[in-house]
């Protein structure tokens, strides 16, 4: 089940990089200035070879594989959503192009970000079908670009589940943003369309009850916890990093319905001002993390406003904040 656990390598780990200066207004004009997203799609026709030949550029029409334009459709949604409610230009914030290879391998189930661009397998065929089917998983790998660029969250322990949790959160926004769904409109799940035909679960995980999004004799039963109680030590998939983000997701979950309204709105400004304020660790733990969100809710909204308030009281719900 490696979609469940992880691969090896490591996501930009290490690597702490920081936004430059916003820049100025008028300057000249310099690749990604509202030039749109610039995607780029590559087959590596069930080879491991990256990035393989392209196979369809921004701006070109569709082609004849579903796949492909799965993948270019969930990368501009994606790329969207960061315009749109953040103000940001592709993962580095200065119009990256977004790159990605679909047809990873033989039955490779999985996605990833490797550093420098997502790379979607088929799935097995039994259990998971083509990972290019779920625009939250596609946004989900954008987003450790994203966090690489950022905060940098180091890949292990509490701050790898706190990246693996932005890829979530960031991740379902941009399906809720494609949607137009509100808080209580939105799934909260993660991979919802992944699932091949018998398999006892509707997604990968659950934001809004985590633990529950599976439970079938070949996957076992969905291991995330959503309270600190229950809060999983292990040595694999670098400390639980898929496990544990179950927390913090379950935060962001609670904070957003608490507001009511989109979640890309109040609860998403939030995170991610946290994320890319500069202020944020990359060794930040949960502790760390909720009282930064707690410090943007009150810059932005005010000390006793409801937004500072839930961001506290989902904190507190999860047994992060006492
Ligand atoms: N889909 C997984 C993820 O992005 C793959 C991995 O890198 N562990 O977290
Ligand atoms: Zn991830």
């Amino acid at each position: 089940d490696a979609v469940l656990r992880s691969r090896p390598a490591a996501l930009g780990q290490g690597s702490v990089q920081l936004e430059g200066p916003a820049r100025s207004e008028g300057s000249v004009q310099s690749e990604g200035d509202d030039a749109g997203a610039r995607r780029v799609v590559h087959d590596a026709e069930n080879g491991t070879t990256l990035p393989g030949p392209v196979v369809r550029r921004e701006g070109d029409p569709a082609v004849a594989d579903a796949t492909v334009n799965q993948a270019y459709d969930g990368t501009g949604a994606t790329w969207t959503m960061f315009k749109e409610c953040f103000g940001r230009d592709s993962v580095d914030g200065a119009g990256l192009p977004l790159s990605s290879t679909v047809h990873y391998d033989h039955g490779y189930a999985n996605a990833f970000w490797d550093g420098a661009q997502m790379v979607f397998g088929d799935g097995d065929g039994e259990i998971f079908g083509d990972f290019t089917r779920s625009i939250d998983v596609t946004g989900h790998e954008l987003t450790h670009g994203v966090t690489q660029y950022t905060a940098g969250l180091v890949y292990e322990g509490q701050s790898g589940a706190l990246n693996e949790s932005l890829s979530d959160v960031f991740g379902s926004l941009a399906k809720q943003h494609h949607l137009g769904q509100t808080a209580a409109e939105a799934d909260w799940l993660i991979g919802a369309e992944l699932f091949r035909s018998g398999v006892a679960g509707v997604a990968l995980r659950s934001m809004k009850a985590p633990g529950t999004a599976y439970n079938d004799p070949r996957l076992g039963q969905d291991p995330q916890p959503a309270h600190m109680s229950s809060y999983v030590e292990t040595t694999e998939d670098n400390g639980g990093v898929h496990l544990n983000s179950g927390i913090p997701n379950h935060a962001f979950y609670l904070v957003a319905t608490a507001l009511a309204g989109y979640a890309y709105e109040a609860a998403g400004q939030i995170w991610y001002t946290t994320l890319t304020s500069g202020n944020l660790t990359s060794t930040a733990t949960f502790t760390t993390f909720a009282e930064a969100t707690q410090a943007t809710a009150a810059t932005l909204y005010g000390p006793t406003s409801p937004e500072a308030t839930a961001v506290t009281t989902a904190w507190q719900s999860v047994g992060v904040l006492p």
